[in-house]
């Protein structure tokens, strides 16, 4: 079942991609506001979610839907399809080839994204024709290639992705973290999209990953790509509600988890 799982993720990301890049080079601007100034949506992100529901509606109609842009469903099949049209939406709506279509399913016995177990997931980064999926316990590929998680000699040596939410309060807690944990790693890179950020975990091209407040859409899918890739990967600490998602190479997994809760992420 996975594998028809996979294979109906990957057919409605590819086609969003396509959708959203036609859509990015017909002009972006933002439509909406949401839980603050900078946190933006535009009318590609609802067109495309939209269209990913409908496929998948037509495709699975007992499923569930949980989507950034649009309302939850509750299905009657116990999955749901954890949906984010365009993550790096701001990456998108300035034009920087930095941004993904996240589309996961789960399985989900509760509206709780804690009892959630991801069964099946696929990203695309239309910017650069990568394509990354991933099935439970069938491994990570990009473009059918086997994926690894790096094995980096130490901390020290590592590569940290983070990134900043939409609040500026919050935004500063996590410049804090980031400003007491930069001296423990090789640097840090904060690229924008937190399913790509996860997605360079899975290929070597992060050591470790650790953002505090990115929602299920963001990470679902590129969350199970970077686990069946082989790096460790946590999604837990509702602190004010906001989830910690980390992910780390094997050999830097136990370390970076102290540096983690020692720099406050
Ligand atoms: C984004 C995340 C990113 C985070 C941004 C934003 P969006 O998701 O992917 O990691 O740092 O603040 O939350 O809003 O582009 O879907």
């Amino acid at each position: 079942m996975t594998a028809d799982l996979l294979e109906l993720a990957t057919r409605v990301a590819v086609e969003a991609g396509e959708l959203a890049t036609l859509r990015r080079a017909e002009g972006v601007e933002v439509a909406a506001t949401k839980s603050s100034l900078v946190d933006v949506v535009t009318a590609a992100d609802r067109e495309v979610e939209a269209l990913i529901r409908r496929r998948i509606q037509d495709a699975r109609p007992g499923d569930g839907f949980y989507g950034e842009e649009s309302d939850a469903a509750v299905g009657t099949s116990g999955l749901t399809w954890v949906v984010d049209p365009i993550d790096g939406t701001v990456n998108y709506l300035y034009g920087i080839p930095r941004w993904a279509v996240s589309v996961a399913v789960v399985e989900a016995p509760t509206q709780d994204p804690d009892t959630w177990t991801a069964l099946a997931g696929c990203v695309v980064d239309p910017s650069h024709g990568d394509v990354y999926r991933a099935a439970v316990g069938a491994g990570a590929t990009l473009g059918g290639r086997a994926l690894r998680a790096s094995r980096p000699a130490s901390l020290a040596t590592s590569l940290l992705g983070t990134g900043f939410g939409y609040d500026a309060a919050i935004r500063r807690e996590q410049a804090d973290a980031v400003a007491r944990a930069i001296g423990e790693v090789r640097d840090i890179r904060r690229a924008g999209a937190a399913a790509l950020d996860l997605c360079d975990v899975a290929r070597g091209r992060l050591d470790a990953y650790a953002e505090r407040g990115v929602q299920p859409w963001d990470y679902a899918a590129a969350a199970l790509i970077a686990s069946e890739a082989g790096a460790v990967v946590h999604s837990t600490d509702l602190r004010e509600g906001r989830r910690l998602v980390t992910a780390a190479a094997p050999a830097i997994a136990h370390d970076f988890a102290k540096l983690v809760r020692d720099a406050g992420f």
